[in-house]
């Protein structure tokens, strides 16, 4: 029931992606999504190549079934890691913060497909227009870097925008925000948030815990008062002193240096007041501790059963 033209086109069991979450996305989780019929990403994030292709080869011994990496359009290796996708021979890139505009021609040429993430109906039909196989439409529930639009709203209009297969992104945690985004014209949906607590995954133990205790309220997003980007992170000491720092009007030198290294020391200190604990407004619907395929599996199967309910119009 969950065949769709995204899942035939990589030979998915199950339409979903793991997020490319920067200092996260590692082998293992990435390695764990793909065992399970999804597709898990290696986050380029700001590392250089040559971390990133020691993360590829570790699951590539992890797992036969596809991969890919995600590629922040912002690192300074970017460039690095798009010749490294064609070098690994991976089948799918997904890019983020930016358009993958310079790199579409040789990944074309080496038959890797391009999954864009896109927080606007524009760069949808820009990307669709550059040869993306699909985009990702990325509410700002989302966790980390994020645009304006929420995926209520953005998700049906990028579906009426392009032909490609749209996957939503932002808000999606079970089998009902699954359902949903189906419903809203995606034929695949990308999670972060709720593989945080999976068991393979290797972030700080006080991260997950971060997650598993946060309500609907625990997030909120900073760079919106000074320059730079706004980022969705769970609403600790870190980030309520950088949204005092930018509304004192800080300097951009003095906003990049009080935002160094946070996300490193969340994920691998664990520094509950001095990191940023990036998370999506769905954290406060992550309860329980699991392995990545029974996320996977426990998601769809509710779904399913919402979706073929014939009362599914009074299903609650
Ligand atoms: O990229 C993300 N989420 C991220 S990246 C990240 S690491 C980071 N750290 C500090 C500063 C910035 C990033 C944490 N979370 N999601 C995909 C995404 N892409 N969200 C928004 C966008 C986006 C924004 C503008 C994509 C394209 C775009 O277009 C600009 C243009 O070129 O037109």
């Amino acid at each position: 029931m969950f065949s769709t033209r995204f899942s035939r086109m990589l030979g998915l069991k199950y339409p979903v992606i793991q997020g490319g979450m920067a200092w996260v996305a590692e082998a293992t989780l990435a390695a764990a999504v793909s065992q399970a019929g999804g597709l898990g990403l290696i986050a380029g994030g700001a590392a250089p190549a040559d971390v990133i292709r020691r993360e590829i080869r570790r699951a590539k011994e992890l797992t036969q079934r596809p991969f890919g990496i995600n590629i922040m359009l912002i690192s300074e290796f970017a460039d690095d890691l798009a010749q490294l996708v064609i070098d690994e021979k991976l089948p799918v890139v997904t890019t983020g913060a930016g358009s993958p505009g310079r790199f579409m021609a040789a990944w074309a040429a080496a038959g890797v497909a391009v999954i864009p993430v896109v927080p606007s109906v524009a760069l949808a039909k820009r990307m669709e227009r550059l040869g993306a196989a699909a985009v990702v439409a990325e509410g700002c529930e989302s966790g980390g870097h994020i645009g304006e639009l929420t995926t209520m709203a953005l998700v049906p209009q990028v579906a009426d925008a392009v032909s490609i297969p749209v996957i939503a992104a932002g808000g999606v945690a079970d089998g009902r925000t699954l359902a949903a985004a189906l419903l809203l014209g995606a034929e695949g949906v990308q999670c972060g948030t709720c593989f945080l607590p999976a068991d393979e995954c290797q972030v700080h133990e006080n991260y997950k815990k971060m997650i598993l205790e946060a309500h609907d309220t625990s997030t909120i997003v900073t760079g919106r008062h000074g320059a730079g980007h706004p980022i969705r992170q769970i609403k600790n000491q870190m980030a309520r002193s950088y949204i005092e720092l930018e509304k004192s009007s800080a300097t951009l030198e003095e906003l990049e240096a009080a935002a160094a290294g946070s996300l490193r020391r969340a994920v691998q200190e664990g520094d509950v007041r001095q990191g940023s604990f990036m998370a999506g407004q769905i954290a406060g619907l992550v309860k329980t501790r699991a392995k990545a395929a029974d996320i996977i599996e426990t998601m769809f199967a509710d779904a399913a059963r919402l979706l073929t309910d014939a009362d599914v119009q009074n299903w609650r």
